[in-house]
């Protein structure tokens, strides 16, 4: 993909550095399109939500022990699973998704995508939902579970104010997704209502760096058409501070597709091929390719090693999607990192 010449929201990695380097050397004239190429200027706050933490963060595992008990407790049970207990509350936020682009969301416990659950098939999970927010809201679980814990049915909706407890067991394994399922729907939903899911096998996968990756998009002007396409919502957040991964060493992406009003999205990876695992339901591969593609509400698991050092671009091969924010990059370093 040519990176000069898209969209003005596009602020690619590449594009931004040559724009760099050639800035740095007196005299230097920059070409006709590296205007183009510089896309938009600053850059979205962290404070709140820092994409680069959420990819490696389940179970309020980016909180500090003491407030993490707050929103997340395990209880051993005689079976040897767990009872893994969490603390959910819709509220209304507005975020910053790109630099001066603010959105009125609807969120779970103030960040877009919601904190990742995570458990192991068998365990017991137990949802406390606090609706904090001006709308009806539920949560509803992919995944076995009984009728009455759909958070589906008109009689399921939570008010403003009011509570319910989501409980059911972990299953199957594989890469599922949660979010709000009152009407009208695909508005509930591009909200910001929606996280992602995992239930890993009971004897677990081979060891990797994993990742979580949401697909989403955002209607700034409420005229059923996404303006801004992201992974994990901040527009071109990874084309700045690129994902560090290390050669070598296997990489798991659980990738999850929650894009509304376009029916459905991908992911390109430049310069190697990665496994499909679709819906992570089983343990031999579907697809050995480059580029996936997911409906609304689909998910894949994507593994792959990166073989070279260097920096390599993941995008939607969609490219009006990848011009409106849908870009990243894998920075590829020699030996161990810190995560
Ligand atoms: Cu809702």
């Amino acid at each position: 993909m040519q990176l000069a010449g898209l969209g003005s929201l596009v602020a690619g990695a590449a594009g931004t550095r040559r724009f760099h380097a050639a800035a740095q050397e007196p005299g230097d004239v920059l070409t006709s399109h590296a205007g183009h190429a510089m896309g938009t200027v600053g850059r979205v706050s962290t404070d709140r939500f820092n994409p680069t933490t959420y990819l490696r963060s389940w179970n309020f595992s980016h909180l500090p022990p003491g407030e993490r008990a707050r929103f997340y407790r395990e209880t051993p049970r005689p079976d040897g699973s767990l009872l893994r207990e969490y603390d959910f509350f819709a509220v209304d936020r507005e975020l910053e998704i790109a630099p001066g682009v603010f959105f009125p969301a609807w969120t779970y416990n103030g960040q877009v995508p919601a904190p990742t659950i995570r458990a192991t098939e068998g365990d017991r999970i137990r949802v406390n939902f606090l609706n904090q927010g001006s709308h009806p809201h539920s949560i509803h679980f992919h995944g076995w579970h009984p009728p009455e814990m759909d958070g589906a049915f008109a009689s399921q909706q939570v008010l403003p104010g009011q509570r319910f407890t989501y409980e059911f067991d972990a299953e199957p394994f594989g890469l599922h997704l949660f979010h709000c399922h009152t009407v009208p729907l695909k508005r509930h939903l591009h909200k910001g209502l929606y996280g992602a899911f995992i239930i890993d096998p009971k004897a677990g996968r081979p060891s990797a760096d994993e990742l979580v990756m949401v697909m989403n998009g955002f209607d700034t002007n409420f005229d059923a058409d996404n303006e801004v396409y992201a992974v994990n919502t901040i527009a071109n957040f990874y084309a700045h501070d690129p994902i560090r991964v290390t050669v070598g060493r296997l990489v798991r992406i659980y990738l999850v597709n929650v894009t509304e009003f376009d029916l459905v999205n991908s992911l390109h990876l430049h310069g190697m091929f990665f496994d499909v695992y679709r819906t992570g339901t089983s343990l031999v591969r579907h697809d050995h390719t480059d580029t996936v593609m997911l409906c609304q509400g689909e998910r894949a698991i994507l593994e792959t090693t990166f073989r070279y050092p260097g920096e390599f671009m993941f995008h939607a091969h969609q490219s009006e999607f990848a011009e409106l924010g849908w870009m990243g990059t894998f920075l590829a370093e020699a030996g161990p990192h810190a995560t």
